[in-house]
């Protein structure tokens, strides 16, 4: 069994889309095994993303992931790390099929809806960053 980190960011919250996700994560077998909603502060939106620090394109999008609440996930099972990023789409909403999240729910390569860990490493870094072992079910 594998986790993975998961996010619904601030843009598909403010729009009420954590409910289509939720079910979409669910119908694909993946099993929530910790949720909460909450809004980052730019000092934690920062830690989150540390390692795009460098990149121009940094302090929009903390402005971005500040903007309003999100929910925070992590989910479970057989290659979780790439279903949920194959469920996700592409970074760039607009290049994603029309049948992933980032597809339905985003707008462009900044705003795109949800969130997924990449790798082994990032998944463990990020879901040590928002929830404690005692959150995880
Ligand atoms: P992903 O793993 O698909 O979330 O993509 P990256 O790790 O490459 O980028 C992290 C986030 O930075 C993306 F979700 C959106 C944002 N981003 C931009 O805003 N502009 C860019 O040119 C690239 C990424």
């Amino acid at each position: 069994m594998q986790r993975t980190f998961a996010a619904i960011k601030p843009d598909a919250f403010a729009a009420g889309y954590q409910g289509k996700i939720i079910a979409a994560i669910q119908e694909s077998g993946l099993k929530i095994v910790a949720m909460k909603t909450l809004h980052l502060s730019e000092r934690q939106a920062k830690g989150f993303y540390h390692v795009h620090s460098e990149r121009p394109f940094f302090g929009d999008l903390v402005t971005f992931m500040t903007e309003g609440p999100i929910v925070a996930l992590v989910l479970e099972g057989d290659g979780a790390i790439k279903r949920w990023r194959d469920l996700m789409g592409p970074t760039n909403a607009k290049e994603a099929p029309k049948d992933t999240m980032r597809g339905q729910f985003g707008t462009n390569i900044e705003r795109n809806a949800t969130h997924g860990s990449d790798a082994d490493d990032t998944a463990a870094f990020e879901i040590g960053y928002f929830f404690s072992g005692l959150e995880i079910a």
